[in-house]
């Protein structure tokens, strides 16, 4: 039951070089008896710019600020600790958790070259796994030998079964046998890779086009989740990706990776709200079990500490 029981501690490691750059600029801009006036404003949007949260949600912080101050609700700069936890979880809305009602569950994972899928695929494995979950995996990157192999390899090491092909084949053919297997097997989830791709390819992006109408047929409802796996250090280029695949295939949420290694953790805010999809999952190191479903209290709680 690790992997919903939630490993906050983990998540808060991940966010590290985030919290310490957000922790240390907060701690003076937020110094609590400073009176509120227009240098800790200009600071305060800098900080939140910085931080990736961007112009326009920085500015709307600001006016959200100055309210409060107008008000009388806020007259020193400790106070407006609080008002940006509501605001960053006013933002993010609730913990959205996987879809994984059905049986299988169909989880297809998908992006740019590099982003981190085959890895989260396979920590997403091996926690449903460990959950008691009866899980399948689909090496549907058929592009190179060795991203078949890659996979395997993870499948071996986490005792979760391969569903794979020759290099060069149809990976609409591998997903079909996947998913007959699954169905088969009444296994609960069906993870399938996918190989990297840009989204300016439209061969490519009709391919994973075909991949889904192939799942949906043989499995109304399926896939589940389509998920875009985006890494956190790309930022703001990732968005204009993740927008292009959400209009080709239909996206239901964002794997987001290597928070670990980016200041930039307000990154997820940004996506939550200009992408309008959710962040399902957040990838915090290179290791099996640094996975977490992304909750979004821990997340705010991590990132700006209540004082
Ligand atoms: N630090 C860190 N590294 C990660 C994370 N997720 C993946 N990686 C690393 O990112 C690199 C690429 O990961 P892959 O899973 O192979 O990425 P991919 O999207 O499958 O790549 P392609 O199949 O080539 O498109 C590997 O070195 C992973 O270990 C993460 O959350 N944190
Ligand atoms: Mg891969």
């Amino acid at each position: 039951m690790k992997f919903f029981s939630g490993l906050g501690e983990k998540l808060r490691d991940g966010l590290r070089r985030s919290q310490e750059y957000l922790g240390a600029g907060l701690g003076t801009v937020l110094e609590p008896e400073r009176p509120i006036d227009e240098s800790l404003w200009e600071e305060l949007e800098e900080l939140l710019i910085a931080a990736d949260l961007g112009a326009v949600m920085a500015a709307d912080f600001v006016n959200r600020g100055r309210e409060e101050v107008m008000y009388g609700t806020v007259t020193r700069a400790g106070q407006l600790r609080p008002v940006l936890r509501r605001f960053l979880l006013d933002t993010l809305g609730p913990a959205r958790p996987l879809a994984l009602d059905a049986r299988p569950s169909v989880i297809l994972m998908l992006g740019v070259n590099g982003s981190g899928k085959t890895t989260t695929c396979a920590k997403l494995a091996a926690a449903l796994k460990a959950d008691g979950r009866h899980v399948l995996l689909a090496a549907a990157d058929t592009f190179r030998a060795a991203a078949i192999e890659q996979l395997e390899t993870w499948g071996q090491r986490v005792d979760v079964e391969v569903v794979r092909q020759a290099a060069g084949s149809d990976p609409a053919a591998v997903v079909f046998d996947a998913l007959k297997a699954a169905m088969a097997r009444s296994a609960d989830a069906l993870i399938i890779d996918t190989a990297g791709r840009l989204h300016t390819k439209t061969n490519l992006m009709d391919e994973l086009a075909k991949l889904k109408r192939v799942i949906q047929r043989q499995a109304p409802g399926a896939p589940h989740e389509s998920l875009m796996v985006l890494d956190a250090p790309t930022g703001q280029n990732g968005f204009a990706q993740a927008k292009m695949f959400n209009e080709a295939i239909g996206l239901t949420g964002v794997a987001l990776t290597k928070l670990d290694g980016t200041a930039k953790g307000g990154i997820i805010v940004r996506i939550v709200r200009e992408l309008k999809l959710p962040v399902t999952l957040v990838g915090v190191g290179e290791k099996i079990d640094d996975l977490q479903p992304f909750d979004p209290a821990r997340f705010v709680d991590a990132l700006v500490p209540e004082q």
